[in-house]
């Protein structure tokens, strides 16, 4: 085996946002630019002597920048990788492996629920050896070490074969090739009642879409192998480098195959789906699609029929997810946290047991059993709580706003904004924003308003500058922020919140939601900062 020190000039644009660095896949293709983020992470975290666990979501360019940690990292000593076979690995899955191996760190490549392929988008995420995504401290530290980068270490020793089980040795590195599903799945089993979500099943039927990605092969484990759910019931399992040419993210409009489905067999009671690297999740009722913020209040109140949730104490959300939980929070007792968007916020508070459930309304949901939002565990949660109550999901939804409201709750987005202009454009709206407080809109009146900054109370840490809020006391919120995933421009993110205190009644405010968001388009004066009219999506 060879060491070589490659020369390299810095990129000025590693900086990892929300969840770590992610770009157009031809911009990690450029010559040297995987490798100098690389081997900034190794700098800030250390290599030699460390135990890495890596792997990604099977996308276009996995194959390759997995083959690059492994050189690097056998060349600057590291004491052991754990990899998946065929380097196919989930977000959650990862993080688990991470804990149970009491490794250093892990490396994930994945952009997520962005698509895929030569033309799509690519990522690299960092964990820690909790299994959680590293903070903002550390990201920033990766980010100072990639700009004073003048070069790499790597070796020339070629591809090792990721398709064999079993352990073998390259120079001082122990190389261990594991399956990327036998430890989830046995997690997954110390969770949730396996026999009562099986006889459930005998029942009703559910179905699941993998979308061509990572969850494949843990579906077929959990739901075929272990629950028995006939396998034509899971669609798209296989995962393909560019995701069979779909979006890899389980949003409410790119469900149609699983709405088929639902049509052709009425037995069909809920339908889910999985993100690019599974820690997303979507679930359906035949009624539609539950909100995210509505299925983590539901997770909530129901905690009681679910094993691992028995003995939840805290809750918590980022700021934009809507207030559902707070109401079940506030019933139960349970005490309820608000944290910036990012899974990375929520790491602190489950290590110091204030919380054991949180999510996000992006489509996460997690618990304390990893220290990622989960897509599968969710989807077993229904099924725990569906098995226990024997209820239908459309039942429990319907129940859920009957007792505490309903959140009306859509997030409108404007992508592909200049980064600089929409900088200024909420600038300018903060400035302004506390003389809106007292004035009434819509018969709303407005609370109080301005800049989210969070103080995370286990260490004190701040985070200023996470996004502006405008309340209409408990009845409404919006929210105003700049998405931290982008690849192409910058996205504004308006979320709107109302909430329906009598569901058997119309809502008080016509449109809800929408005249909500129309009222942030003029606040903002979107059209005139960034020449936009309407937003291009709405979820
Ligand atoms: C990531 C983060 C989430 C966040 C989401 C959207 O999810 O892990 O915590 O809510 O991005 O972030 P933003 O609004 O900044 O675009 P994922 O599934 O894309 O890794």
């Amino acid at each position: 085996m060879r060491t070589q020190y490659i020369t390299s000039t810095p990129f000025s644009d590693q900086r990892p946002g929300t969840s770590g660095l992610r770009k157009a896949t031809q911009t990690f293709q450029k010559a040297h630019y995987s490798e100098n983020f690389i081997q900034a992470v190794f700098n800030t975290l250390g290599i030699a002597g460390k135990t890495l666990v890596i792997g990604g979501d099977g996308r276009f360019h996995n194959k390759a920048v997995l083959q690059t940690i492994i050189a690097m990292a056998v060349a600057q000593g590291a004491k052991a990788l754990i990899i998946t076979q065929n380097g196919l690995l989930s977000t959650p899955a990862a993080s688990h492996l991470i804990r149970l191996n009491q490794a250093d760190y892990g490396m994930i490549l994945s952009a997520s629920h962005n698509p895929g392929g030569a033309d799509g988008d690519f990522g690299i995420k960092v964990n820690l050896e909790r299994g959680e995504p590293a903070p903002e401290h550390v990201t920033e530290a990766i980010y100072q070490q990639s700009l004073a980068l003048d070069g790499y270490i790597t070796t020339d020793n070629g591809a090792i074969d990721l398709s064999e089980l079993g352990d073998t040795r390259l120079g001082d590195t122990k190389i261990r090739i594991i399956s990327a599903t036998t430890d989830y799945v046995a997690l997954m089993q110390e969770c949730f009642d396996f026999p009562a979500i099986k006889r459930w099943l005998e029942q009703y039927r559910i179905a699941f879409d993998a979308l061509h990605a990572v969850t494949g092969p843990y579906a077929k484990a959990l739901f075929v192998d272990a629950l028995g759910v006939d396998e034509t019931y899971l669609l798209n399992t296989t995962p393909l480098p560019d995701f069979g040419g779909k979006h890899p993210d389980p949003a409410p409009d790119r469900i149609d195959e699983l709405k088929h489905k639902m049509t052709e067999d009425e037995r069909i009671v809920l339908v889910a789906a999985s993100d690019g690297d599974g820690d997303r999740n979507l679930i359906s009722g035949r009624d539609g699609v539950i909100n995210p913020c509505d299925s983590l209040a539901v997770i909530a109140d129901h905690h009681a029929d679910i094993p691992c949730l028995r003995t939840l104490r805290g809750v918590a959300r980022s700021m934009p997810t809507c207030r559902a939980i707070d109401k079940v929070a506030s019933a139960q007792r349970l005490t309820c946290y608000e944290t910036p968007t990012g899974w990375k916020f929520f790491a602190n508070l489950l290590d110091a047991e204030l919380i054991q459930l949180c999510g996000e309304e992006s489509f996460g949901t997690g618990g304390d059993h990893i220290r990622e939002k989960d897509g599968l565990w969710t989807i077993l949660c229904w099924l725990n709580i569906l098995a226990v109550s024997g209820k239908t999901p459309d039942q429990l939804i319907h129940e859920h706003w009957q007792r505490y409201g309903r959140h009306h709750f859509n997030r409108f987005d404007y992508s592909g904004l200049d980064p600089e202009s929409a900088t200024k454009m909420l600038a300018s709206l903060e400035r302004d924003l506390t003389k809106y407080i007292g004035q009434t809109h819509h018969g709303l009146t407005i609370t109080s308003a301005g800049q989210f900054n969070y103080t995370d109370p286990t260490n004190g840490e701040t985070t200023p500058g996470q996004g502006l809020q405008v309340q209409f006391g408990s009845q409404a919120r919006i929210i105003c922020r700049l998405s931290g995933t982008d690849t192409r421009g910058v996205t504004l993110r308006i979320y709107c919140e109302y909430w329906q205190q009598d569901i058997t009644t119309k809502p008080a405010l016509a449109g809800t939601t929408a005249t909500l968001a129309s009222l942030a388009q003029g606040a903002l004066n979107i059209s005139a900062f960034c020449g936009k009219t309407q937003p291009d999506h709405i979820v």
